[in-house]
């Protein structure tokens, strides 16, 4: 065997030895969100062959149908998080309100944004989906997280990170010094260090992802730039197009080709769709420790001072010089 084998327990204890001030809570919040993914792993291999899919019948905060899968990933999620002693609080896209730590157990000094399973209407359809989430370090004095706490902008995260459940599962991270990304394997139940230091192409593939069927209810400027990436304005050659509808599974593709992920505000939702908290600030973390870039068309995405917990906001992620151009198409509207 030539290269060591590196275990993500392994790993983060190592970062830890670097840190001699650090106290073993914020390890304590990744390896539990190490073996979360793990428990929801299985359970998504497991998904088309018992009756587990389909709708829970009910609909979330955002007024979206809950699927099963959604319920058992925020459901381990908040399990294992509320009990591991590091935590003040929690955020999910699955609960309107903050999550408390139950008095039964020990508060620590970080709160953690999640969404438990992104690109969740793909479940149903064996394509790949993911677990985001973003960590920040309790700044109220509280035994319990308080609003403020959650509502830090993105620059001030300890880390963020992905889990993408597809042909492999993949566990991808920075607590700001580098990004990298861990293999499951399935039949020692590690993760395994496999892309250590990942960095986004520059310029990178020429790749544009967006949901161009909302073309129509595009600003001119978006309009303008998606014309850039097909040929059409500019006077460069086309773009290739690649669109999952899994933000993970489109982010982890620009991570490693290059290109830009858009999900753009339209005339009517200015805002677009995906959320700040849990979906576009961690990735915008990940994105820029990688090498690349993030804006919401206008602002630098971790930037962005947060005003509610549910909060969206458009997002341009990926290689440097493609969310540059976009700026400047954008910069017109
Ligand atoms: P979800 O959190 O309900 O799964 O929604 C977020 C997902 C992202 O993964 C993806 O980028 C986007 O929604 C796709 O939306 P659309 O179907 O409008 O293109
Ligand atoms: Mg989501």
């Amino acid at each position: 065997m030539s290269d060591p084998i590196v275990t993500v327990e392994h790993f983060i204890a190592e970062q830890e030895r670097r840190h001699p001030e650090a106290t073993g809570a914020f390890t304590d919040v990744l390896l539990q969100l190490s073996l979360a993914a793990k428990l929801i792993s299985r359970s998504v291999n497991k998904a088309g062959l018992v009756d587990i899919l389909g709708d829970a019948g009910k609909e979330n905060v955002q007024g979206e149908l809950v699927q099963k899968l959604d319920e058992y990933a925020n459901d381990v999620l908040i399990h294992v998080l509320t009990r591991c002693g590091s935590l003040a609080g929690i955020a999910s896209e699955e609960s309107e309100e903050i999550v408390p730590i139950p008095a039964a157990y020990e508060a620590g000094p970080y709160v953690i944004a999640f969404d438990p399973l992104d690109g969740s209407s793909n479940i149903d359809v064996n394509i790949s989906i993911g677990t985001i989430f973003s960590i920040h370090r309790k700044r109220s004095r509280g035994r319990d997280a308080t609003l403020e706490d959650l509502l830090q902008p993105g620059r001030d995260q300890c880390a963020a990170g992905y889990v993408l459940y597809g042909s492999s599962t993949m566990l991808v991270f920075t607590t700001g010094a580098g990004v990298h990304g861990f293999t499951l394997d399935p039949t020692i139940g590690e993760f395994l260090l496999s892309h250590p230091d990942m960095m986004i192409p520059e310029p990178g593939k020429r790749i544009y992802s967006v949901n161009e069927g909302h073309s129509t209810t595009w600003t001119e400027g978006q309009q303008r730039l998606v014309r850039h990436f097909r040929g059409e304005e500019g006077g460069g050659t086309p773009f290739s197009s690649r669109y999952v509808g899994s933000m993970v599974a489109d982010f982890h593709r620009t991570l490693q080709y290059g290109g830009i992920f858009m999900y753009p505000g339209t005339r009517d939702k200015p805002e677009g769709k995906l959320r700040l908290l849990y979906e576009v600030a961690p990735l915008a973390f990940i994105c820029e420790q990688a090498g690349g870039a993030s804006t919401d068309g206008v602002t630098r995405v971790l930037d962005i001072q947060p005003t509610d917990v549910h909060q969206r906001v458009p997002v341009y992620l990926g290689s440097r010089s493609h969310v540059e151009l976009a700026s400047r198409y954008l910069s017109e509207d």
